[in-house]
């Protein structure tokens, strides 16, 4: 039994819209959770982040673990409080933050062993180290598994070894985790490019029995396009009645590709990243406020938007403000965008409901395309 009920409402084709429910309120699914790694979804506070609509939001171990630490973190009340962000957090588990930030990082049975990129000090991560500080010092609602995710491409039987390793590191995961009312465990699909790989994974998930399931290893390198053939089979793998979470994904083209595949939840850096850099997202795609041809543009982004960033500002102050390098720019785009891609999974759940799912995706690929995205 899982510790959330998971109600479908509406499905279209393999796309599915619904509603997890946590101890500390709904996500709406599809579902994107902005990227609070280091305790704050950069650039905004909360509040801002709050009113663009988001349900959930993310944290990552590895950062935590570091700084400020998650013993600390506990006596200060855990990642709720110390952020006060009411609503639901998924941590991520560390692994691939070790694999992506980590300068120097070894891998056994037992555990992973990295360097800290801030200082360069040791630190030790095993499964159960993890699902400590995740579910106990830190109070997550939905905790990951620690996984091995391999870069692209990689041969076959590197993929098969870190796809085994994390499926015991997923049980050792399980077995930490234990069973509790108020929090959730989702264990991680691996397996590379390799369909039998990922079939295999799944099925070894499946027998262990997870709240959730992931779908990891994506988004690494191999693109758009590979990266819908593997989601073509691997959503699919995973059980039917259970969230399906595409981690570290993506753009907005790449989430409507995935829900039209069955994906439920996504997280990623690049609308709050992106917004730092002067990079807007719209219905029309990505525009670069740094652009001229935006300097004396008295339109806002979307006035159709109900967040401040979109619908007040023009253009050309935005410009400004990029120009200029001022912090103002990187908060305003960053909300915009935090703003823009949850319009976009409250559009899909709207056409998913409504059984329009198709047209949707058709006219959003016709009007992304408008601006060559
Ligand atoms: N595993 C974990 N976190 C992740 C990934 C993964 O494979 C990815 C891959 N895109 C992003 N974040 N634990």
């Amino acid at each position: 039994m899982s510790a959330f009920p998971f109600e479908i409402s509406g499905r279209d084709g393999a796309a599915r819209t619904g509603v997890l429910k946590t101890a500390r309120g709904d996500i709406r699914t599809p579902a994107f959770m902005p990227v609070g790694t280091a305790a704050t979804v950069k650039a905004l506070t909360v509040d801002q982040v709050m009113s663009t609509g988001a349900d959930i939001i993310l944290g990552n171990t590895y950062h935590l673990m570091l700084r400020p630490g998650p013993e600390r973190l506990e006596r200060l009340g855990g990642l709720h409080r110390f952020m006060r962000w009411e609503g639901p957090i998924l941590t991520d588990s560390g692994g691939f933050q070790v694999m992506s930030l980590s300068g120097i990082s070894k891998v056994t049975e037992e555990a992973v062993t990295f360097k800290s990129h801030i200082d360069g000090s040791r630190h030790v991560l095993t499964p159960e180290r993890s699902i400590e500080i995740q579910a106990d010092r830190l109070g997550a609602d939905i905790v990951m598994q620690l996984d091995q995710c391999v870069s692209w491409p990689a041969e076959e039987g590197a993929a098969a070894a870190a796809m085994r390793l994390s499926d015991r590191w997923g049980r050792r995961s399980k077995a930490a985790f234990g069973h509790r009312e108020r929090q959730a465990l989702f264990g991680i699909q691996q397996g590379s490019t390799f369909a039998d790989l990922r079939r295999e994974s799944s099925e070894r998930l499946i027998e262990a029995g997870f709240d959730g399931y992931a779908i990891g290893g994506l988004a690494v390198g191999e693109g758009h396009a590979a990266m819908c053939e593997v989601l073509d089979y691997a959503a699919g793998f995973l059980p039917e009645d259970r969230p399906r979470y595409l981690m570290g994904v993506g753009k907005p083209v790449d989430l409507v590709e995935a829900v039209a595949r069955g994906v439920d939840m996504f997280d990623c850096v690049l609308p709050t990243r992106s917004g730092r850099h002067g990079q807007a997202w719209t219905w029309e795609g990505p525009v670069n406020l740094k652009n001229a041809r935006f300097a004396e543009d008295d339109s806002p982004l979307d006035e159709t938007l109900d967040c401040p960033a979109s619908r007040d500002y023009a253009k050309a102050y935005l410009h400004h403000l990029v120009k200029a390098e001022e912090i103002l720019g990187q908060v305003l785009l960053s909300w915009h965008n935090i703003a823009f891609f949850q319009a976009l999974t409250a559009a899909m759940r709207a056409a998913i409901s409504e059984g329009r799912f198709e047209v949707f995706r058709r006219d959003f690929h016709a009007r992304q395309a408008v601006r060559g995205a």
